[in-house]
């Protein structure tokens, strides 16, 4: 296999697009994209400060490199879970490559802010962890980027997250999600920060080759609360697919948002407001998180 730009030796196929590169050819290549999917979609400009969301996984380091590697005025905002164990290891691997990179870090704690950690909220609320973290994720993201002068709040997410959440939703006729469903979310209201997904055509594949190549220092685990995800079915049904038929999930993202104006009509009947309680944005009086942290009579601040 050649490389198809130097004709050097190729070590990365990337079979979505028939093509294969050498190790530096592909880190222009995945750098190209990502700049490509910032610009398509006007997410931001090179001055604006960006707040990036990062895990301490692949995705997330990979896009903090080449974020940086691109010039763009980068913050990373690191939330700390509290789930034993695998919480110490993802903030290390942050701070790791924040140390290497000379970069911006900041981490904030669940603990911190709502008085318990996801998994004791979960269990406070008789919820699972994944349904409270997500919530708690979106809020505090938000609200770190909106007082923090941050005007974008940008996340990791990559294909096989996309399409996984995309046929997710498919499947349940989430009509309201659909129509949210998109790599920038502009903002709709002054508290809320705009949302971006620069690696949204790139697949998990290029991602770790991509953090390979650059000996990023990435976190390997997954969450311990991961296993088990509906996510993760969607995920390996969209593999097999894919294997049979390249080019399969970038087709069905793309296919998709050329059709998505079909869920815009879902999307105008969404009235916004301020949380009476914290004064974040809800569709409700008081807001999603106002609500749990009642319901786990946690020690918070608002
Ligand atoms: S971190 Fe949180 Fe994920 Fe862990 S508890 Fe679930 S949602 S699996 S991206
Ligand atoms: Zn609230």
């Amino acid at each position: 296999m050649r490389c198809q730009i130097c004709r050097g030796k190729a070590s990365v196929e990337v079979r979505q697009h028939h093509a294969a590169f050498c190790p530096l050819c592909f880190v222009q290549y995945f750098l190209k994209q990502v700049k490509r999917n910032i610009q398509a979609h006007k997410m931001f400009s090179s001055s604006e400060p960006l707040l990036l969301v990062v895990s301490g996984g692949k995705d997330s380091l990979s896009l903090w490199d080449a974020l940086l590697h691109l010039g763009y005025n980068v913050t990373a905002l690191h939330l700390d879970l509290g789930i034993p164990g695998y919480s110490d290891r993802s903030r290390d691997a942050c701070s790791a490559f924040a140390t290497e990179k000379g970069a911006d870090l900041r981490i904030i704690s669940v603990k911190e802010e709502f008085g318990v950690s996801i998994p004791e909220l979960a269990k406070r609320t008789r919820r699972v962890p994944c349904a409270v973290c997500g919530r708690v994720k979106r809020y505090l993201f938000n609200r770190y980027a909106v007082e923090g002068g941050f005007t974008t709040v940008v996340t990791g997410h990559n294909l096989d997250d996309e399409v996984a959440a995309l046929l997710g939703n498919l499947l349940h006729w989430q009509t309201g999600y659909l129509a949210r469903q998109h790599p920038h979310l502009p903002s709709t209201h002054p508290k809320l920060a705009k949302r971006v997904k620069p690696l949204y055509t790139l697949t998990e594949r290029e991602c770790l080759a991509y953090a390979l190549i650059q000996r990023i220092p990435f976190l390997a685990e997954e969450c311990p609360h991961a296993e088990g995800a509906t996510t993760i079915l969607y995920k390996e049904a969209l593999n097999h697919i894919e294997e049979a038929s390249p080019g399969t999930k970038l087709a069905f993202m793309k296919g998709f948002l050329k059709h998505k104006d079909i869920f815009r009509v879902v999307e105008e009947d969404v009235k916004l407001r301020e949380c009476t309680l914290c004064g974040q944005v809800t569709t409700e009086g008081i807001c999603a998180i106002c609500r749990l942290r009642e319901r786990a009579g946690a020690v918070v601040q608002g």
